[in-house]
């Protein structure tokens, strides 16, 4: 009964053609007035409907009739019209509903954010707003009127009509409901235009509150970028008159691609230097392509079942992603990706969460907008691409767009046109979308002298670890992209792609004259996890002279982590990685921003999970221990250069948010972490003093309150920002999240009973919540304090807003691995939870799967 089975899917009997819908919004009491065209597909189906139980049903009429009360069953959940009451052929549906968009903390369906009128539809969003199948594969036009005395009145598609306190618009595009919004508001817009490359001129709005209007600005700049770049690199074009993207507060995801009306959570539309940091700005832009790159790949094509989620999901990930490396450094983002794919979809696939990109069950879709379909459901289409080469990768876009414009389609769909305008056969690359977990491989190499040159043989091996229902996996296709390097550091063979198919597979290459250095996985061509025997001596060449920007981060990357997984379990290291690290921050070639990447050591939850992964139970407390110890270890050792460099990377003029002044910033702050370690903070309190942008004022406050110092700094932060909820969310967030661990739990608790802690407001949630879980040593404190006062939280929001709880419990998803103390503690949290009375389906489908 709770759960879906993707076995079960079944047409939806019924075809609605045309939806119109009157709004009359009050606060209170909202009236919905709905008319749906639908005919019967076959004859003597019921019509079941989705309608939450906080629906009320005031009339209901077919063809203008009222059905006999007998053929109308209200269940909590549905609405059901038995066959008998339902003509035969083409009939009219019309409901009056009523609802209480002020009741509404879920923030699912219509809801109100201070003062605002807005909807959130996705995943199941719309049966809280009225009774209709909420499928996405039921798809129709929507005619829209909205009644209001707010000034500004919009909904998805083209306005056909404006007057006094009445406004209506027109969906030609056919869509589920899922993809329905309006928003009611006293708002401003940022406006400009856009005209696409056959002649429509689109007005482009960003709607903000009165005195936002200076922060929207490069929101706006990022959509027109976007629209541009989806013309020339995908030849997709934008099809409504108008595109309107509004700023709330409140808000559970990132954004949402409503059509013609995409709605974002504020942190990723406003932007100002004082406000917003370097990565806010890369991350709006980001953003506001990825829901802007929905309207192809989403709203056009949409998906059949909430299974095929990552469809949509994985390509618009994957197509984002591509845009960023175009305005920004393709080496940079490459790294980036692989480094937030690691920390959040491997941890994902290591526990007990992990899912494959498709699924084939669920209990609460809101639980599976997760890494896997997102970034993992991204690297498959980047394997596709590798394996197909870029040519094949165009065609099969084109046949895709071609073939499927306005269906509701399935991972089957899109593999088959893979299939038809390449030619291959794909049937074993589709394990990647229906099996869960993180392949192992492993590489060993054997090298042969001989008269004509030797001969050098790459023996490869893979194995998938079990995962929740599936403990068998069949081996899959893995792109191995390799390079060889010779002895003096020049390339001998460029990056060729070895295609694996087998369990175990080997691969050779003769007539070499020396023995080369074995440059694998360049560009992480595979999300695997590879491990090869390596010395530390052979890392640091890599490291100084692989040509591909990723192989060389990762050897820099390997050399870091052997230290610190050494040191972590009481053996001495560290000392290649630091000479080697001396040299790269020495090479003033180099780019600034690939030198920062290098120098950020790996974070305490990526050395937990790389123990982990070796079948080593990792100890909070000894990671963050040696990872403070490497880090003064490399700012003792290259003080003088350090300083050098921290001088040279000041950046002078105005700030701009571009990927090259960002750079010189990133390489500046990862050198002051170091250094503040050894000047007591001078450096931090000086530039956080005189530093007019917020990236560096993060990062100053950032390396002093982790030395147990900034009380003054946020002082000032606060008493300047009190009023700017954007800010106040960083300073909620960066304080137990930089804390030593010990206290870490402590100072989230006395943050937490402060008035201004709103946490009803899901960023502010976030901040605080997630604030305390990305400090590793203590969120995962010995006595259980970080376990307790997340599960305190977690059962205060589930009955007010079951989404954000049930995602924050993610939180948790790692505890099997921890020592019995830890588990002890993390698992009696975990059933604290799962006891707690009219706990929502979302976490209690969460915690059952990180309690089985
Ligand atoms: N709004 C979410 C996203 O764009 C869900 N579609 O990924
Ligand atoms: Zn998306």
């Amino acid at each position: 009964q709770t759960a879906h089975n993707l076995a079960d899917y079944r047409p939806y009997p019924f075809v609605l053609t045309a939806t119109r819908m009157t709004f009359d919004l009050q606060p209170k009491a909202t009236r919905v007035r709905t008319a749906l065209s639908l005919a019967p597909r076959e004859a003597g189906m019921d019509l079941v409907l989705d309608g939450g139980k906080e629906v009320e049903l005031l009339s209901l009429t077919i063809d203008g009739k009222a059905p006999d009360p007998a053929h109308v069953l209200r269940r909590d959940e549905t609405l059901t019209i038995a066959a008998a009451a339902l003509p035969p052929h083409p009939f009219l549906l019309e409901t009056d509903v009523r609802i209480d968009p002020s009741a509404n903390t879920a923030f699912e369906g219509l809801y109100i954010s201070n003062g605002m009128f807005c909807t959130q539809c996705e995943a199941e969003g719309f049966r809280h707003i009225t009774f209709y199948p909420d499928r996405p594969d039921v798809m129709a036009t929507f005619h829209v009127t909205l009644d209001s005395d707010l000034p500004v009145l919009l909904s998805n598609g083209n306005p056909v009509g404006q007057s006094q306190g009445r406004a209506e618009w027109h969906d030609p595009w056919p869509k589920p409901a899922y993809l329905f919004a309006l928003v009611a508001g006293d708002l401003v817009a940022v406006s400009d235009s856009f005209t696409t490359r056959s002649g429509r001129r689109v007005a482009l709005n960003v709607w903000v509150r009165p005195g936002d209007q200076d922060r929207a600005g490069f929101a706006m700049e990022s959509l027109i970028k976007s629209m541009k770049w989806d013309e020339d690199v995908y030849g997709r074009e934008y099809d409504l008159d108008v595109f309107n993207i509004v700023a709330v507060d409140d808000f559970n995801m990132g954004a949402m691609e409503n059509k013609g009306l995409n709605i974002f959570n504020s942190k990723l539309v406003l932007a100002s230097p004082e406000t917003a940091t370097d990565t806010d700005y890369e991350r709006i832009e980001a953003v506001i392509a990825h829901e802007y790159f929905h309207n192809w790949t989403g709203n056009r094509i949409t998906c059949r079942d909430w299974f095929q989620l990552c469809l949509k999901e994985g390509l618009t990930v994957f197509r984002d992603q591509q845009f960023t490396s175009d305005m920004r450094s393709a080496a940079v983002k490459r790294i980036e990706d692989v480094q937030a794919l690691r920390s959040r979809q491997f941890r994902e696939d290591q526990g007990p969460l992990a899912h494959p990109p498709r699924p084939d069950q669920y209990e609460e879709i809101n639980n599976f907008y997760t890494a896997t379909v997102y970034e993992k459901g991204a690297e498959v289409i980047g394997m596709l691409k590798r394996l197909v080469g870029d040519d094949g990768y165009r065609r099969a876009l084109d046949l895709y767009f071609d073939r499927h414009d306005g269906d509701a389609a399935t991972i089957e769909d899109w593999l088959k046109v893979f299939e038809d305008a390449t030619g291959r056969d794909l049937a074993q690359f589709k394990r990647w979308y229906t099996d869960a977990g993180t392949p192992r491989l492993t590489m060993a190499e054997d090298w042969q002298e001989a008269e004509a040159g030797g001969t050098l043989t790459l023996a490869f091996t893979q194995e998938t670890p079990p995962t929740p229902g599936q403990p068998e996996k069949l081996p899959r296709v893995i792109p191995i992209a390799v390079g060889l390097i010779g002895p003096n550091g020049d390339e001998l063979a460029p990056t060729q792609v070895l295609e694996m198919t087998g369990a175990s597979q080997s691969f050779t290459f003769d007539r070499l004259g020396a023995r080369p250095v074995v440059s694998a996985l360049r560009g992480f061509s595979a999300p695997v996890m590879l491990s090869r025997q390596l010395d530390d001596a052979t890392r640091a060449f890599l490291l100084a002279h692989d040509t591909d920007p990723f192989a060389r981060w990762e050897a820099g990357r390997e050399l870091a982590l052997s230290a610190l997984t050494a040191a972590s379990q009481g053996k001495a290291a560290g000392g290649d990685y630091v000479d080697a690290i001396g040299r790269l921050i020495a090479d003033g070639t180099a780019d600034p921003a690939f030198r920062a990447l290098c120098l950020n050591l790996p974070g305490e939850e990526e050395i937990a999970t790389r123990l982990s992964s070796g079948g080593i139970t990792p100890d909070p407390d000894a990671i963050h221990a040696a990872r403070e110890a490497l880090a003064r270890q490399i700012a003792e050792t290259h003080l003088d250069l350090l300083s050098d460099l921290y001088d040279a990377m000041a950046v002078d003029g105005p700030y701009r948010p571009d990927a090259s002044d960002a750079a010189r910033r990133s390489l500046r702050n990862a050198v002051l972490a170091l250094l503040t370690r050894i000047d007591g903070g001078e450096r931090a309190e000086i530039l956080f003093g005189i530093a007019g942008n917020m990236t560096e004022r993060m990062a100053a406050l950032t390396a002093l309150l982790r030395r147990g110092r900034g009380q003054a700094e946020l002082a000032a932060l606060r008493d300047q920002f009190a009023d700017n909820r954007l800010v106040m969310d960083k300073w909620f967030a960066v304080q137990p999240m930089a804390a030593p661990p010990a206290q870490a739990a402590q100072v989230a608790r006395s943050l937490s009973q402060r008035k201004d802690f709103d946490w009803k407001n899901p960023n502010r949630f976030r901040a605080l919540i997630g604030g305390l879980s990305a400090n590793h040593a203590g969120f995962h404190a010995a006595d259980g304090s970080g376990y307790d006062f997340t599960a305190d939280w977690l059962l205060r929001m589930d009955p007010v807003n079951p989404q954000i709880a049930a995602r924050m419990s993610t939180a948790f998803e790692t505890w099997t691995r921890y020592d019995a103390g830890r588990r002890a503690k993390a698992l009696a949290a975990l059933e604290r939870i799962a006891a707690a009375e009219g706990l929502s389906k979302n976490t209690r489908e969460m915690v059952s799967r990180m309690i089985a």
